[in-house]
C-alpha cells in the first residue's frame, strides 16, 4: 500500500571538543555542501534543515576537566552543554513527526542524539564504527570523549546516572557494534563479559557484511520501538573515507557500506540517525562528506529501480 512520505529534519552539531584533530567542527557544512538535501530528495524524503547548534570555539574554553572519579574527560562541561541542547532538538524533532538526522561534529555528540531519541521510547542502536566508543573517564587512554559515548549511553561505571546522557538510554541487549578493528583493553574486557553484540571486521570477512547487518538489525530492533543508527565515517576504509581524525585501515568498502544502509532502509525500524567524525581539513576534495551524503540517501530509501 501507499506509505506516508518520511520527513527528515537535519540538525547540525559542529563540535570538536571530543578529540584532538581540529576541523571536525566543519563536518556539518561539508556534508551539506556535499549535496545532502539533493541526496535526500533523490531518496524520496522531505527534508527540513534546523541549522546548527551554537557551539563555542574550543580555544575559548578550558579543556581540563577531572571528573569526581578522578578520571579524565576533556571538555566534558562543554560536551554536556551541547548534548543537553541536542537531546532537546532530537526529542522535539521526533515529537513533530520528523526523523532526526544529526550531523557532527565528533562522536561525543551521540550522547545527546541518543538521549533525545530514547527519551520517550525504548530504542536500540547500531554503531557503525572502527572503534567501540566504550571508554569511561577512568579507562580512557586519551581523555577524548569521542571514545566514550556508547559507554555513557549504556551507563557503564561512572557514566551511570549521568542525567544528560539520560543514562541508561540504551540496554546492552539492544546494541550492536559493526566494523570493529581498534579496541582498547578495558573495552575488550567489557565486550567479552557483556551482552553487547560486537562484530569485528574479521567476523565480517568470514560471514559477509550483509549477514552481520541482518543480525545487527534484529538485535537493535528486538522488543524495541525502533533504533538509532550512529554512523562514524571511520567505519569505512580510509582509502574511500580519508577525511576522519582517527582512520584505521581495513574498513568496509563502498559497496558493502551502501548495501548495509540499503538494509537499514529495507528494515524500516530507523528512528533517528547521525553521521559523525567527518573532518574536511583532512579530506580529499570533500569525498568523505560526499560519501556520507550517498550513504544517508541509501539509509533513507534511495532506489535504483
Ligand atoms: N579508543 C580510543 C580512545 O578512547 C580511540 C577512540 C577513537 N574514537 C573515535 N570514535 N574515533 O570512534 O581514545
Ligand atoms: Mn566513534
Ligand atoms: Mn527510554
Ligand atoms: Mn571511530
Amino acid at each position: 500500500g501507499e506509505e506516508s512520505r518520511r520527513s527528515v529534519r537535519l540538525i547540525g552539531a559542529p563540535t570538536d571538543y571530543g578529540q584532538d584533530r581540529r576541523g571536525v567542527d566543519m563536518g556539518p557544512s561539508a556534508i551539506r555542501y556535499g549535496g545532502l538535501s539533493d541526496g535526500l530528495a533523490n531518496a524520496g524524503v522531505d527534508t527540513q534543515d534546523a541549522g546548527d547548534l551554537l557551539v563555542p570555539r574550543a580555544e575559548e574554553r578550558d579543556p581540563e576537566y577531572r571528573t569526581p572519579s578522578e578520571g579524565k574527560a576533556r571538555f566534558l562541561r562543554e560536551t554536556e552543554d551541547v548534548c543537553g541542547r541536542l537531546s532537546n532538538e532530537v526529542q522535539q524533532s521526533l515529537a513533530d513527526g520528523h526523523t532526526p538526522l544529526v550531523l557532527g561534529g565528533d562522536h561525543s555528540i551521540a550522547i545527546g542524539s541518543v538521549a533525545g531519541a530514547a527519551a520517550e521510547a525504548d530504542i536500540g542502536a547500531i554503531w557503525f564504527d572502527a572503534h567501540a566508543d566504550l571508554n569511561t573517564p577512568t579507562t580512557t587512554p586519551s581523555g577524548n570523549v569521542h571514545g566514550m559515548p556508547l559507554a555513557a549511553l549504556l551507563g557503564v561505571d561512572e557514566w551511570a546516572g549521568v542525567d544528560w546522557a539520560n543514562a541508561p538510554s540504551l540496554s546492552r541487549e539492544n546494541v550492536a557494534i559493526v566494523g570493529l578493528r581498534s579496541v582498547d583493553d578495558d573495552e575488550r574486557e567489557l565486550l567479552r563479559e557483556s551482552e553487547i553484540s560486537a562484530y569485528t571486521m574479521s567476523e565480517i570477512d568470514r560471514r559477509g557484511l550483509a549477514n552481520v547487518v541482518e543480525e545487527a538489525l534484529a538485535v537493535a530492533g528486538n522488543g524495541a520501538e525502533g533504533y538509532h543508527v550512529s554512523l562514524d565515517l571511520d567505519w569505512l576504509d580510509p582509502t574511500i573515507a580519508p577525511g576522519v581524525g582517527t582512520p584505521v585501515r581495513g574498513g568496509v568498502n563502498y559497496r558493502e557500506a551502501h548495501h548495509a544502509m540499503e538494509q537499514v532502509a529495507e528494515d524500516g525500524g530507523l528512528r533517528s540517525m547521525e553521521m559523525v567524525e567527518v573532518n574536511p581539513t583532512l579530506d580529499q576534495h570533500n569525498e568523505t562528506a560526499e560519501l556520507a551524503v550517498e550513504l544517508a540517501a541509501s539509509a533513507f530509501g534511495k532506489r535504483i529501480l
